[in-house]
């Protein structure tokens, strides 16, 4: 047996880790100076910690927990695969069953004509895969021209060199040479931050038409996609204006291009539907999911893709596929979570009972002086912080010093909740009951009150500009 348990003294384990393991998105000396927080076992919608905590995962994790801690069913579903097979690979005109049936349950789940699914580990690896398919696909088309993928300032799609390269994050960027060639970005519709003066609206309608003039300006013969999430995330729970995605739909339609849509975060019910594709009525060519899939049980994702494109593709070799591409053990682990997903009326609950309530509340923290904008669909929401409620302005810390702060009051009160630069976000289990939301809104406000309180004694409660 592994010596390293959870009986370990939490400065122990915390030296360890600060020893060995390098953590992702984190400035490891620093960490290293305050300890991580060690996870030791959950249940439901709760985390415990080694220190005996009892905390509130507002986040599912990262994003993907959607039917919460501690279902055996999906335990048991992976012992037994494990020892039926636990591996084999899909390459060299083999298959198993786990794959059959979870490509068989996810083609009849995806909408329009999604009806093929080519497996990864998790979303950067299906967004890498999007990026050969799409351009592979234009080569067999006989338009090898069309290389250009047209993503968005602010989109996350992932940290391999492939997807991060869609992503928009300047921070990811700026380490390592991205992005890499023909892939552009346009801006994205956070009308909170960027519209101005203009009416959402409006500023939806103007966004959305930087996709119709980026294509004129490169020209169609040469843009091969457009990717983007239909609900930003990772960028801070970035909800588009009404006006956007029928405009994007139009230019789509419009123009001999493939629309991705990555639903890495809004799929498998965060949104109240089975995918965001349906909330906002959209026809991709290829659709990107993970996370929610196995609700993080075991890592597995995939890209979804049309009978259009499978036929194109299939003519001939695709030469791409990874040693785990429709892992047996992940896929049976999926299949299981899908199938409690369906039995318990999970996207239901989100659609009519924790959606609807979550919304309710988390519009109420509107109210509070310290918050400029509530934003929520279905189980995804985000409020922006502000010094001034009437202006619409960033603080004149650098961005994210402030969230930091109220994130750190989160931490102290055993709520989790993200801050994305100076915005909160959540994204809670989809089986939150309405008092796992109470206690989530009680700690909210709170964390809220004693960040407010914690800036303007740090006299950082001001405006820029
Ligand atoms: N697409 C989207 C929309 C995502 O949100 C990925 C792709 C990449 O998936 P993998 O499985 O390769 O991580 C994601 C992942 C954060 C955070 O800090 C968000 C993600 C991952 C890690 C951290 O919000 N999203």
């Amino acid at each position: 047996m592994n010596e390293i348990t959870n009986h370990l003294p939490t400065a122990e384990l915390q030296a360890l880790d600060a020893a060995h393991h390098m953590h992702p998105f984190t400035a490891n000396a620093d960490l290293a100076k305050h300890g991580a927080r060690v996870i030791t076992r959950a249940d439901g919608v709760t985390l415990t910690d080694s220190e005996g905590e009892q905390i509130l995962d507002a986040m599912a994790g990262l994003w993907c927990v959607n039917i919460g801690y501690g279902r055996d069913e999906l335990a048991e579903a992976a012992a037994r695969q494990m020892k039926e097979l636990p591996y084999y690979n899909t390459f060299f005109m083999s298959t198993h069953v786990p794959a059959i049936a979870l490509a068989d349950k996810l083609a009849a789940l995806a909408p329009g004509d999604l009806n093929h699914v080519f497996f990864a580990s998790g979303g950067s690896e299906a967004n890498d895969t999007n990026i050969r398919l799409v351009r592979r696909y234009w080569d067999l088309m006989g338009k090898p021209q069309k290389h250009v993928i047209i993503s968005r300032k602010n989109a996350y799609h992932g940290t391999s060199v492939g997807s991060a390269s869609l992503g928009g994050m300047q921070g990811m960027h700026a380490q390592g040479g991205m992005p890499i060639p023909d892939i552009v970005h346009i801006g994205q519709p956070d009308w909170y931050a960027e519209g101005g003066e203009m009416s959402p609206e409006d500023f939806g309608i103007m966004r959305a038409r930087e996709l119709e003039a980026k294509i004129d300006e490169l020209g169609e013969d040469r843009v091969a996609a457009f990717i983007a999430e239909p609900v930003q995330g990772a960028g801070g729970v970035i909800v588009p204006p009404d006006s956007y995605w029928p405009e994007i739909s139009r230019i789509c339609a419009e123009r001999d291009i493939l629309l991705v849509v990555d639903e890495v975060i809004t799929g498998f019910g965060r949104t109240g539907r089975w995918f965001g594709t349906e909330y906002y009525g959209l026809k991709p060519d290829i659709m990107t999911i993970a996370k929610g899939l196995s609700s993080g049980y075991a890592p597995i994702g995939g890209s979804m893709v049309s009978d259009k494109v499978a036929e194109v593709i299939g003519a001939e070799e695709f030469t791409h596929g990874y040693t785990y591409s429709g892992h047996p053990v992940a896929a049976a682990v999926a299949l299981e979570n899908l199938r409690i997903m369906e039995e318990e009326k999970i996207v239901d609950h989100v659609r009519d009972e924790a959606g609807p309530y979550l919304a309710e509340k988390w519009h109420q923290l509107g109210d509070h002086p310290f918050v400029g904008e509530t934003k929520i669909v279905g189980m995804m929401a985000s409020l922006a912080l502000t010094a001034d409620k009437s202006a619409r302005l960033p603080f004149e810390s650098p961005a994210g010093t402030v969230g930091l702060m109220v994130r750190e009051r989160c931490f102290a009160n055993n709520l989790i909740m993200r801050h994305v630069g100076d915005r909160m976000v959540v994204s809670p289990p989809l089986v939150m009951q309405k008092a796992d939301i109470d206690l989530l809104y009680e700690r909210a406000l709170r964390s809220l009150d004693e960040g407010h309180a914690a800036v303007k004694e740090a006299g950082l409660l001001k405006t820029a500009g």
